[in-house]
């Protein structure tokens, strides 16, 4: 599914985010910056040591917020680390966070000249988030930016399996309709 958002191409695909060849794309990191399981392994596995080491040079990343490294072997350029909030019942700024999370890489691409963008549903794995909920921040914050800035061309979201995608594109077409 795509839509266009002001100068943007915004699309939502099933896949694999190790393999964009956006100028960009977004891994979903633990404060610590330590590499681990999820999205946040397959990209250090794919892009090599380079990654992890200018991540520990960098030592920490508080959740809501996003820093950038070379994307070593991967097709992308650069990765942007974002740290997203561990859910725990809703009560403790998750959606707040979430949603500082999803701006920071945006703030940081536009201010690297990056032009296109790949994110996948960041906390909705091992950090637990309700994908719905999760699914409509993310698209909310990323369209809201992007009404609002023009630098940027092309965002796609990745979703690992179908089931992640058709809530996005539930949630998408919730949005685009109001
Ligand atoms: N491409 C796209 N999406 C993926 C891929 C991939 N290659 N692999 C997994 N996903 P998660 P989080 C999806 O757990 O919840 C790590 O250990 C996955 O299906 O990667 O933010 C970090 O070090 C899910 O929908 O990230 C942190 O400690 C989404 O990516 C912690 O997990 C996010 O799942 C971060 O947890």
């Amino acid at each position: 599914m795509e839509a266009r958002i002001n100068a943007c191409l915004l699309t939502l695909k099933i896949g694999d985010i190790t393999r964009e060849t956006t100028d960009a794309i977004v891994n979903a990191a633990n404060s610590g910056l330590r590499g681990g399981g999820g999205v946040d392994g397959a990209i250090h596995r794919a892009g090599g040591p380079a990654i992890l080491e200018e991540c520990r040079k960098i030592g920490h990343c508080p959740p809501g917020s996003a820093v950038l490294t070379a994307g070593g072997r991967l097709p992308a350029q650069y990765v942007i680390h974002a740290v997203g909030p561990i859910y725990r019942d809703g009560r403790h700024d998750e959606a707040k966070t979430l949603e500082s999370a999803y701006r920071s890489c945006l703030v940081l691409a536009s201010r690297h000249g990056i032009k296109s963008l790949a994110f996948p549903a960041l906390s909705t794995g091992a950090y637990g988030y309700p994908l719905q909920q999760a699914a409509r921040i993310a698209l909310e914050t990323v369209v809201s930016y992007l009404n609002t800035h023009d630098d940027i061309r092309i965002v796609h979201f990745i979703l690992y399996n179908r089931d992640t995608y058709e809530i996005f594109k539930t949630e998408m077409q919730s949005l685009l309709s109001t």
